[in-house]
């Protein structure tokens, strides 16, 4: 058998990997010719550890090639992106595109598999849309027609453990039309150790949702269990940790925010479905995301409008020890502080990156310099994501300054 994997990103380019790395023979296809061309060179386009060796193995058998356009396979894997539009619906368009790629070079006997994280009831839509185009092919056979398969596999892993999870973690297989779950399942045990947790594909879609509007909404709890405390004048972080000692509560960190592409998109998806009926997933967003204007006016309490401090502001990407700044709390903290108080100078430290993020461009009071440099200058300390690298830090030269740590990294 033979695999397509549409969108060589994150998830697609792993699971192309995996695949090859099992013997089946790889074709990943991307609209971006850099990114076809560096997988061709065995390279990888972004950080993610472990990686880069498994697409330099799978390239050199021969195993995994790229290419910008979709060719006949027996699978085809749908891993393209599912950004929210201004109106936080979900754009299908990336999804959509794909299915006319595909649509021409189907013969029956296929399966279609979508990775991409989608509303409930995108699978059926991308079926409907693939037999629009093609109607000499159906979902069950009838009058004659040739069979193509259908499901929902969404991805589970972690970014930075992506390599790791995608191998161990149990997957969700959930099937448009019967048949489907059990080819997709046969497919991911070639490298998947974990369950396959069979199922249709709008509990499929669902699922997925779910799972980061869980973590959303207890992160939201702790966010704003970190602002009450800090009105009563206790510590969140020796707070959580002593009510989390109960056998049945587990409440996460209190943060600057949630960032990624996942936690702070995915629960929009639900709340667009049913409007109505969704006042707490929406409310935990909104909750997480007052979070960063809530840094910005602890950063500023102890100084007046003529004070024009230097603020050191240690970390830009959106969870520790990884380089991704993209929908990143912690530069929205960074360009809000800048925006609002003329006259101050914010020293930006980020020891995975050499160039300041694109949203703070053009921005004359932030600049990028090393710890060391921020912390001496700084009247205000404000630590916005916990890289491992930050405990080099010496805390005896926080003792004058005005520190505000957003992820207890100090204070736990
Ligand atoms: N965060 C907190 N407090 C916490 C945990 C996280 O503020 O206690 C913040 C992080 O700093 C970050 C954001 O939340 O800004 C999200 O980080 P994360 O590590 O919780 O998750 P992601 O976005 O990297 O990956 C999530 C994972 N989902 C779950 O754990 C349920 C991952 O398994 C998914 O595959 C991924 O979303 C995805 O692609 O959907």
């Amino acid at each position: 058998s033979s695999v397509a994997v549409i969108g060589l990103g994150y998830i697609g380019l792993p699971t192309a990997a995996v695949l090859a790395h099992s013997g089946i023979d790889v074709v990943g296809v991307d609209i971006s010719e850099k990114t076809v061309e560096a997988v061709n060179r065995g390279e990888v386009p972004f950080v993610e550890p472990e990686l880069g060796t498994h697409v330099a193995a799978a390239v050199s058998q021969g195993k995994l090639k790229a290419q910008l356009s979709v060719s006949a396979a027996s699978v085809y894997i749908i891993a393209v992106p599912t950004p929210f539009l201004e109106d936080k619906s979900a754009d299908l368009s990336f999804i959509m595109a794909a299915a006319e790629n595909i649509a021409p070079v189907l013969v029956g006997g296929e399966l279609v598999i979508l990775e991409s994280t989608s509303p409930p009831g995108t699978t059926q839509r991308l079926a409907d849309h693939i037999l629009e185009i093609r109607p000499d092919l159906s979902l069950d056979g009838s009058d004659n027609r040739p069979v193509v398969y259908f499901a929902h596999c969404p991805e589970r892993v972690l970014p930075g453990k992506v390599m790791t999870e995608i191998v161990t973690n149990d997957r969700v297989v959930g099937e448009v039309n019967p048949g489907a779950a059990a080819m997709a399942s046969s497919l991911y045990r070639t490298f998947c150790k974990g369950k396959m947790l069979e199922t249709d594909a709008a509990t499929a879609e669902l699922s997925k949702l779910v799972e980061n509007t869980y973590r959303d909404v207890n992160i939201a709890l702790a966010n704003e269990l970190s602002i009450v405390s800090k009105n009563l004048g206790v510590d969140v972080w020796e707070l959580i940790e002593i009510a989390n000692h109960h056998p049945r509560v587990n409440i996460l960190q209190p943060g600057p925010g949630v960032g990624g592409h996942c936690i702070a998109v995915d629960p929009w998806f639900i709340v667009a479905a049913d409007k109505e009926n969704t006042p707490l997933i929406r409310t935990a967003r909104e909750v997480n995301d007052a979070k960063p204007g809530h840094v910005v006016k602890q950063i500023m309490a102890p100084f007046k409008v003529s004070d024009k401090p230097i603020i050191a502001a240690l970390g830009l990407a959106f969870k520790s020890n990884i380089d991704d700044m993209r929908e990143s709390p912690s530069v929205s903290i960074v360009r809000k502080l800048a925006l609002e108080n003329t006259g101050i100078k914010i020293l930006v430290v980020e020891p995975h990156t050499d160039e300041l993020p694109q949203q703070l461009d053009g921005l004359s009071n932030v600049q990028l310099v090393t710890a060391a440099e921020a912390i001496d200058q700084a009247d205000a300390v404000v630590l916005l994501v916990d890289h491992d690298k930050f405990r080099e830090i010496d805390i005896d030269r926080l003792s004058k300054k005005h520190v505000v740590d957003t992820r207890g990294f100090w204070s736990k």
